[in-house]
């Protein structure tokens, strides 16, 4: 019952600043205290340290600041993979969803085999040869499932980190059109906002757990704070509307809380800049509050 917070207040993989303050806007809200009360002993590992954009420059438009954002995965994948070796559940604060690609890596690495939920507007499935915008956080499920630039690719060694039978995306709702293709012929379910809305969250939520849960280990939740509608998230990197509700979104933390299936966890693409007195990190607290067991009643 220990959760070890890692901060990665990263910018570079998404084209606007603002997200590499995620990570204090979130402790600012009140996680720690919050998680705390809940009974979980937390571990708080600060922030890994990253660059600003301003300080370096865009060698490769196809794939903006690949360097740095290597070197950053580099070293989150060893620090997840030893959180997890050591009983640990790692709860990683973003930053943009690149990190995704390390804290990926490092699951894969801990020999402890996780299916995947990935709360997001997004399908975070592009490659080099897909990307319309070159931008990393845009890439880190199709980075972990083995496609795309190899030195990301090959970050924590073997290529493919990802089970795809038991990965799945919920909330969808913008997509490149190659992005859309290339995650056809994958394995990954995905269920969109319009399987939201058919079939309610509970549902989707139960056959996303049932999914994540075959033969696997536990879950990796990944959530990316644009899958909720901009009226509730206004503070994110990239908003789009038609998001999942603010009680959609407790619920799925809710119903993967009681499955007791959670291994670890990111929180990502919080940005206090664009945000309204820091609603969106005070929602992104009060989620994980509920993915680790707080209970209205
Ligand atoms: C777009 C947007 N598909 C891209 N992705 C975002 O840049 O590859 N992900 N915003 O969160
Ligand atoms: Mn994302
Ligand atoms: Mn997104
Ligand atoms: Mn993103």
């Amino acid at each position: 019952n220990v959760i070890r917070i890692i901060g990665v207040p990263i910018d570079l993989g998404a084209d606007r600043r603002g997200v590499d303050m995620g990570p204090s806007a979130i402790r600012y809200a009140g996680l720690n205290v919050r998680l705390k009360r809940l009974g979980w002993k937390v571990e708080d590992s600060g922030n890994l340290e990253v660059p600003v954009p301003e300080s370096r420059e865009i060698r490769d438009k196809r794939l903006k600041y690949l360097d740095e954002i290597v070197t950053i995965n580099e070293r989150l994948h060893i620090v997840v993979s030893e959180a997890i070796k050591e009983g640990v559940i790692p709860l990683i604060l973003g930053g943009d969803h690149s990190l995704a690609i390390g804290t990926l890596s490092g699951l894969a690495l801990s020999g402890k085999t996780l299916g995947v939920i990935w709360f997001d507007t997004h399908g975070d499935y592009n490659s080099l040869d897909t990307t319309e915008s070159g931008n990393i956080h845009g890439m880190p499920l199709a980075v972990a499932n083995g496609i795309g630039a190899s030195e990301l690719t090959s970050i924590g060694g073997m290529k493919k980190k990802l089970q795809e039978e038991n990965t799945v995306i919920i909330g969808a709702r913008e997509m490149d059109p190659q992005e859309k293709e290339m995650l056809r012929q994958s394995k990954i379910t995905v269920f969109t906002m319009r399987d939201i809305d058919q079939k309610g969250m509970m549902e989707v939520v139960k056959e996303g757990i049932e999914i994540a849960s075959r033969g696997t280990d536990g879950i990796h939740v990944s959530f990316d704070l644009d899958v909720i509608d901009p009226e509730e998230a206004p503070g994110v990197g990239t908003p789009v509307p038609g998001g999942i509700t603010y009680r959609e979104a407790h619920l799925a933390m809710e119903l993967l809380a009681d499955s007791g299936r959670i291994a670890s966890m990111d929180v990502v693409e919080v940005n206090p800049i664009l945000d309204n007195h820091n609603k969106t990190a005070k929602l992104a607290v009060g989620l994980i509050s509920s993915a680790f067991g707080e209970r209205i009643f």
